[in-house]
């Protein structure tokens, strides 16, 4: 019984945790240290993003933050995202081997 209850609650402490498969471009290392770093904000327990398959797994908690919020830090940060586009001016300032819209590193460095 009592770990029936233990389960149930704790369920009900996670409810607001949500899990998105975001798709991120980019293309080397430093944009992943970029995206996950841009991504360290309130409401956003994980963030890990795969310079592979393109793709950005992040973990937040919905009372605290949306996921179009999400899409706007990744390209505030210079970061395309399926959904909202980073400003030319924030891409062009990237380093030569980010500007993953020119030249695509795609399965070169994970
Ligand atoms: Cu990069």
């Amino acid at each position: 019984m009592g770990c029936i209850a233990f389960i149930s609650i704790s369920a009900l402490a996670q409810s607001k945790v949500v899990t998105a498969t975001i798709k991120v471009y980019g293309n080397c290392i430093m944009c992943k240290k970029r995206i996950e770093t841009a991504l360290d904000y309130k409401g956003i327990k994980k963030a890990e993003w795969s310079a592979k398959t393109k793709e950005l797994v992040v973990v937040y908690n919905s009372d605290k933050i949306t996921e179009k919020k999400i899409h706007e830090l990744v390209a505030a940060a210079g970061h395309d995202t399926d959904q909202v586009k980073a400003k030319q001016e924030t891409y062009a300032a990237l380093p030569f081997c980010c500007l993953y819209r020119d030249h695509d590193h795609s399965g070169v460095i994970d």
